[in-house]
């Protein structure tokens, strides 16, 4: 198989050459950290570490891991390493309570990640004589605008439609003859049913790249076989850039990380960097991001990494499927979710007692949330309309605070079960 390859400089780059870049590059984002974000210096500071104790790769577990809350407690901006007059674009991503997690980019940045993204789309076969319905969310969630300037990087006719619609979705798929689309997998598997439901058996679509929830190699065998196309896998996160970060090539062997940006480590749970093959925590130091770099950012995102050389020429190592989450955070149709959220969502509520249940399920081929909430003793002599207008406001509530859908169901005052330990508060009933 021939394979379509970007950048051949950067993306098959000898590894020790990559190596030396690396080493380069690590030293400056320490240094631009060091010298622009208070928190770094601190960090490095009270861990006696300077500047000249950093020589490269060989010395990343001397510097501080950087974890979700490090964001938050630096809401919005205090992460930025450069002015505000700098920074482009900003977007953010779910929290774990109402706040989200915010990154901005500088025009350099954004360059660099429509570079990345355009390596995806070659990954994929994607190309100039390509039509790609962008169908990831555009927004403040990163799919969209990043699969866009991706695709246009490459030189492809883009179709920013942006989300859900189905209908919708499937007529300009056909009007316009799409033959690469862009969302999360769980769409992918809706779009391919819908088609099915309507009787049309022959699209121009020939790649998807998916991602943005974890999925499986029995979906991709589903998706490939239902829409006829290859199902790429792309991996990414907004702290650390977006889509993109780690994307698939036509091997289908797992994801190619771009190390020529990013320096992954998997970690075990005392922060100890694992070797190859072990499973552990995704850890990424970002080597050229300007507008908000970030060292040792622990993702949660449980993986393994393989530097086992792939067959279609690129150097850079692969991470496996993401296998599961070291914290609780859930993804409902590509919306990340913390148990956090809905608790606060639930606590802005009267009439309700903050003992909850949420109940995760897989409907055909759709994600549904259902919170299940105790009413407070004092709301239980109301009249049905008043419950329904309460069970109005917790979903409006939830939808607000945690950006997704959920059904409500009222319970009685002491009927969620207590726990006598950790209380349980999700049960996730999906099946991948
Ligand atoms: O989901 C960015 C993205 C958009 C990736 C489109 C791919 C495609 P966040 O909303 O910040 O960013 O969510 C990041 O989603 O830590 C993983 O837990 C999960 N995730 C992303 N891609 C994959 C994947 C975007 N291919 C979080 N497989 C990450 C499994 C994934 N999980």
């Amino acid at each position: 198989m021939e394979h379509k390859i970007w950048n051949p400089t950067m993306e098959c780059m000898p590894r020790e050459q990559l190596r030396a870049l690396q080493d380069e590059r690590l030293k400056d984002v320490v240094r631009r950290v060091y010298e622009s974000v208070p928190f770094y210096r601190n960090k490095m500071q009270k861990m006696g570490l300077t500047l000249n104790d950093i020589h490269g790769v060989c010395d990343i577990e001397l510097l501080p891991f950087t974890d979700k809350q490090d964001l938050r407690d630096h809401y919005p901006f205090g992460m930025f390493a450069v002015p505000q007059s700098e920074i482009i674009r900003i977007h953010a991503s779910s929290g774990t309570t109402g706040k989200p997690t915010v990154v901005g980019y500088t025009s350099g940045d954004i360059d660099r990640w429509s570079e990345m993204m355009a390596r995806g789309m070659y990954c994929a076969d994607i190309g100039k004589n390509d039509i790609v319905q962008v169908a990831y969310g555009y927004g403040l969630f990163t799919g969209g605008l990043g699969a866009h300037y991706g695709a246009e990087r490459v030189g492809a006719s883009v179709i920013p439609i942006s989300g859900g619609n189905t209908t919708r979705q499937l007529m300009i798929l056909q009007d316009f003859g799409t033959t690469a689309i862009c969302c999360t997998p769980s769409y992918a598997l809706n779009l391919a049913e819908a088609l099915q439901a309507e009787g049309i058996k022959k699209t121009k679509l020939k790649s998807g790249i998916f991602g943005a929830e974890p999925w499986t190699e029995a979906m991709r065998v589903k998706i490939e076989e239902m829409l006829d196309i290859d199902a790429i896998n792309i991996y990414g996160l907004s702290e650390v850039m977006g889509p993109g970060v780690a994307v698939e090539c036509m091997c289908k062997q797992g994801m190619h990380i771009w190390e020529d940006h990013f320096l992954p480590e998997v970690i075990d749970k005392n922060g100890k960097s694992l070797p190859f093959g072990e499973r552990g925590d995704l850890t990424f130091t970002t080597l050229t991001k300007h507008g908000m770099p970030l060292l040792r950012y622990r993702t949660h995102d449980l993986c393994t990494l393989s530097d086992e050389p792939c067959e279609c020429g690129r150097t850079h190592i692969r991470m496996g499927r993401v296998m599961g989450r070291t914290d609780d955070m859930l993804i409902i149709r590509g919306v990340n979710v913390f148990p956090s959220q809905i608790e606060h969502a639930l606590l802005q509520v009267e009439g309700i007692v903050p003992q909850y249940m949420i109940v995760v399920e897989r409907q055909g081929t759709l994600d549904t949330m259902e919170v299940q909430v105790e009413l407070s003793p004092e709301f239980m002599s109301d009249t049905v309309r008043d419950v329904e207008a309460l069970e109005q406001r917790i979903v409006n509530s939830i939808a607000a605070h945690a950006l997704v859908h959920a059904s409500v169901k009222l319970c009685q005052p002491g009927s969620i079960p207590r726990s006598e330990g950790k209380a349980k508060r999700v049960i996730d009933k999906r099946t991948l």
